[in-house]
């Protein structure tokens, strides 16, 4: 069917139009009503790509192999799919579509590829931290719902990297989960434990994603961040991050996961620190 002669001069694009009509049409009967328009839409549009951008066979052959990378290197600790998809603005832009409808006090932010289920239980007052280097913060956090009513019994899942950068997945000496922890708010809806300082950090840069951001001169790097996790029963779950107020990169995220109301001042501490914690050098920081 495809290549029939249609009436009048055969062009490219008329050829072509009738190709993407066959194949959106080879969909129709499809019991799934929803998986029959995604694919009738992503076939539409990768038609409309590869003519607007005249693909050769070559680059085709290309971009195959790059995907095929990006799921060989893909595994629980390596999440090279996750970081494509956040690197092209795709996992912002699902959370937009998916987050923004709804009422919220605090936005969503992406959940990235260093999630793991099942974190730590921590006590409040706590160091999630392990002792690692690094900048000591207090973190004191009050979880409410949206008509600001705070929320008890909230299960909270914390995660970041080290000073260095690395979550914890990322290091090879590294035994068992750190920088990584789940609590639950107290009758006022609160949260408090130890941590460090996050700092900016380059994601995974030695795959098929880092040479790409390279090939396009591209920087690697995340502006500071910690990861939250907050469900409770009869609630929506909420995803998200805060970020240090006067971190790099806030206007450059690599994945493009900052949103203002979530730059939040971790501001510096001096004096005695909560939770009888001895900081050494007298410094800390409070979020
Ligand atoms: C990260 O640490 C992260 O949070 C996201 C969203 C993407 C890559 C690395
Ligand atoms: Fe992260």
């Amino acid at each position: 069917w495809y290549g029939r002669r249609p009436e009048g001069p055969a062009t490219t694009a008329t050829v072509l139009a009738q190709l993407t009509a066959q194949v959106v049409a080879s969909f129709a009967a499809s019991p799934d009503a929803r998986l029959r328009d995604l694919l009738s839409g992503l076939v539409r549009h990768l038609h409309a790509f590869v003519a607007e951008q005249d693909v050769t066979e070559a680059e085709w052959a290309y971009a195959i192999d790059h995907l095929t990378r990006t799921g060989q290197l893909s595994s629980p600790t390596r999440q090279e799919f996750v970081l494509l998809s956040d690197v092209l603005g795709i996992s912002s832009a699902v959370d937009l579509l998916t987050n923004s409808r709804t009422p919220e006090t605090t936005p969503s932010a992406v959940l990235g590829p260093f999630y793991v289920e099942g974190p730590p239980e921590a006590e409040h007052g706590s160091d999630i931290s392990d002792g690692l280097p690094g900048t000591p913060l207090w973190v004191d956090v009050t979880i409410a719902d949206t008509a600001g009513e705070p929320l008890k019994d909230a299960v909270v899942d914390v995660w970041q990297a080290d000073e260095d950068g690395f979550y914890d997945v990322q290091l090879p000496d590294q035994e068992g989960p750190v920088l990584r922890g789940r609590l639950r708010t107290d009758d006022d809806g609160r949260l408090t434990f130890w941590s460090i300082l996050p700092s900016h950090y380059p994601i995974p840069g030695d795959g098929p994603v880092g040479q790409m951001l390279d090939a396009v001169g591209r920087h690697h790097y995340r502006a500071p961040h910690l990861h939250f996790m907050i469900s409770a029963p009869g609630h929506r779950r909420l995803i998200t991050q805060l970020f240090v107020a006067d971190g790099s990169h806030l206007d450059s995220d690599t994945v493009f996961g900052v949103k203002d109301p979530l730059i939040v001042d971790f501001a510096p501490q001096t004096g005695p620190a909560p939770a009888g914690r001895v900081v050494p050098d007298g410094e800390w920081r409070l979020l």
